[in-house]
C-alpha cells in the first residue's frame, strides 16, 4: 500500500466517529439511497431500516443520488465538523449498487476529501470491492453473524444471489465465503473494515469469540457486537434479547483478540450529526414542503366543503409562456405573479429573475442563481413549478414559501394551490 494512501486512511480513521471513540466531536451523515436488500435476516422486518446497522423499528425516507448530493451540500454547509458520509440502508448498499455508486460520485465532486463509509451484509462484496476502492470508499462495515454455515442457516431465511434463491447451509456457505473473501480483499488493499455481529441468545452467542478470531485473521480492524432487538413482525420477534451486562461481558471476552466498539448508537439510515447528538430531524421534513398536485388530487376532490377562501395569497408561477406551469425552478427566467383574494385570481405582474440576481455578470454560480430566484419571489405564499431540486425546497421552506409541483394551466394550478393552502391554514388554525 503506498505510504501516502496509508497516511490518508490513518487520518480519516482518526476523524471517524464510529472507528475512533475519541473522535466524538466529528459528525457523520447517512444518505438513505439503498432501499432494496438481497438477503432475509430472521431479525429483520423490511418495513424498517436494516437492523444490521440501524435501530430497529425506524423508517427512513429514500433519496435519489441527486437528492442525496443536494442534501449533503446543505448539511455540509451547516455542520462544519462533518467528516464522514455513510451508506447504511435502509436496505443493503451493494444490492443498490448503481444508486450507491452515483451518490458517492456526485458527493465526491462537491467534496473530494470527505470520508466515504458503508455498511453491508457482504453478499456482493467480491463483486464490488474493487469498484468501491476505485470510488474512494475507505471504511467498510460487514455484518458477519456466524463463521459456520449451519449457524447462518438459523439466522438467514434465504439469500438472493445472482438471480437465484438459496436457503439453509447452502445459503450460509455462499454468504460466508463472500463475506470473508470481500473482507480479506479490502483489508489487503488497506481499506479499514469493521465487522458487526448481532448477538442472538441460543443461536450464535457462544460462537461469537470464534467469529472475532476469524475476522481478525482476515484483517478486520474491530468488531461491533450488537444486541438482538426482537423486531415486531420478524421471525425472531419473540426471542429473548441480551441485556447490557451480557453484552458488555461478551465484548470484554473478545477484547483480547480484537479492538471492540462500545459506543455504537445503532443509528438510522438517515442519521446526521455526532454520535451523541443526532440532528437528522432538522433536515428530514423538507420534502413535505412540496405538494405534488397530481398526487394530492384526492385531497381536494374529497373536500368540496372547503368553503370560501377569504384570505389573500400571492403566487409565483414558473412559466415560459404565461399560459402553463411548465418551467423547472432552477431554469426559470421569469415568474408570473398572481394575487388571489376572495377566490378572485388576478394577474399582478411579470418578474424577470435576472434582475434579482447580483447583476447578470455575477449571477453565474449555482448558489447566486438560487438566491436570486428566491429573492424574486420572497413576498409570495407559494410557488408553482413543473419540477424543483432539493436545495431550493429547503431554502423556500425556511422562508415559509410552499412549493406546488404540477403541469397544468396557470389558472387551474392556482385554483388547486389555493384550495390546498386554505386546507393547510384551516388545519393549523384548528
Ligand atoms: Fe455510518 Fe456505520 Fe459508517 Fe458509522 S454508523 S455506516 S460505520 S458512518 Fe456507527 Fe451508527 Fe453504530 Fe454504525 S454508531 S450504527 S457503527
Ligand atoms: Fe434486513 Fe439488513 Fe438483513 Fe437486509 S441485511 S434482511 S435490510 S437486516
Amino acid at each position: 500500500m503506498p505510504i501516502n494512501f496509508a497516511r490518508e486512511i490513518e487520518k480519516k480513521t482518526f476523524q471517524h466517529p464510529c472507528y475512533n471513540c475519541i473522535a466524538h466531536k466529528y459528525a457523520r451523515m447517512h444518505i438513505p439511497v439503498a432501499p432494496k436488500c438481497n438477503v432475509s435476516c430472521n431479525f429483520c422486518n423490511r418495513k424498517y431500516d436494516c437492523v444490521n446497522e440501524s435501530r430497529p423499528g425506524v423508517t427512513s425516507g429514500i433519496l435519489s443520488p441527486e437528492e442525496a448530493r443536494d442534501k449533503f451540500k446543505i448539511v455540509k454547509n451547516k455542520i462544519k465538523n462533518l467528516t464522514v458520509v455513510g451508506i447504511a440502508g435502509p436496505g443493503d448498499p451493494l444490492a443498490n449498487f448503481e444508486e450507491t455508486k452515483k451518490s458517492i460520485e456526485l458527493i465526491k465532486e462537491e467534496c473530494p476529501d470527505i470520508t466515504f463509509c458503508l455498511s453491508t451484509n457482504g453478499l456482493m462484496l467480491p463483486a464490488y470491492a474493487e469498484e468501491l476502492i476505485k470510488l474512494g470508499v475507505t471504511h467498510v462495515t460487514i455484518t458477519i453473524n456466524a463463521v459456520d454455515p449451519e449457524i447462518d442457516a438459523q439466522i438467514y431465511k434465504y439469500i438472493n444471489y445472482r438471480g437465484s434463491t438459496f436457503v439453509g447451509p447452502q445459503a450460509g456457505k455462499i454468504l460466508l465465503d463472500n463475506q470473508l473473501t470481500g473482507l480479506r480483499y479490502l483489508t489487503e488493499k488497506g481499506i479499514v473494515c469493521k465487522v458487526n455481529i448481532v448477538m442472538i441468545k441460543g443461536i450464535n452467542d457462544a460462537h461469537i469469540p470464534e467469529i472475532v478470531k476469524k475476522v481478525k485473521e482476515c484483517g478486520a480492524y474491530m468488531t461491533n457486537i450488537m444486541p438482538l432487538i426482537p423486531v415486531k413482525g420478524s421471525v425472531f420477534e419473540n426471542r429473548d434479547t441480551v441485556d447490557e451486562s451480557e453484552l458488555k461481558s461478551m465484548r470484554k471476552k473478545c477484547e483480547p483478540y480484537l479492538k471492540q466498539m462500545y459506543h455504537c448508537r445503532q443509528c438510522r439510515a438517515d442519521a446526521i450529526g455526532s454520535l451523541n447528538e443526532d440532528v437528522s430531524a432538522q433536515f428530514r421534513n423538507y420534502k413535505k414542503n412540496v405538494i405534488s398536485i397530481d398526487k394530492s388530487e384526492k385531497i381536494y376532490k374529497d373536500d368540496n366543503k372547503t368553503g370560501k377562501v377569504n384570505r389573500g395569497y400571492r403566487f409565483a408561477v414558473a412559466s415560459s409562456s404565461g399560459d402553463y406551469v411548465d418551467e423547472h425552478f432552477g431554469h426559470v427566467s421569469q415568474f408570473y405573479i398572481y394575487d388571489v383574494l376572495d377566490e378572485n385570481i388576478k394577474f399582478y405582474e411579470k418578474r424577470d429573475v435576472e434582475r434579482y440576481c447580483n447583476g447578470q455578470q455575477e449571477c453565474t454560480g449555482h448558489d447566486d442563481r438560487i438566491s436570486g430566484i428566491i429573492k424574486c419571489i420572497e413576498d409570495c405564499n407559494g410557488v408553482l413549478v413543473l419540477r424543483i431540486g432539493f436545495e431550493p425546497v429547503i431554502r423556500l421552506h425556511e422562508k415559509g414559501i410552499k412549493v406546488f409541483q404540477m403541469y397544468s394551466t396557470i389558472e387551474e394550478g392556482i385554483e388547486k394551490a389555493v384550495k390546498l393552502m386554505s386546507q393547510v391554514d384551516k388545519s393549523s388554525d384548528s
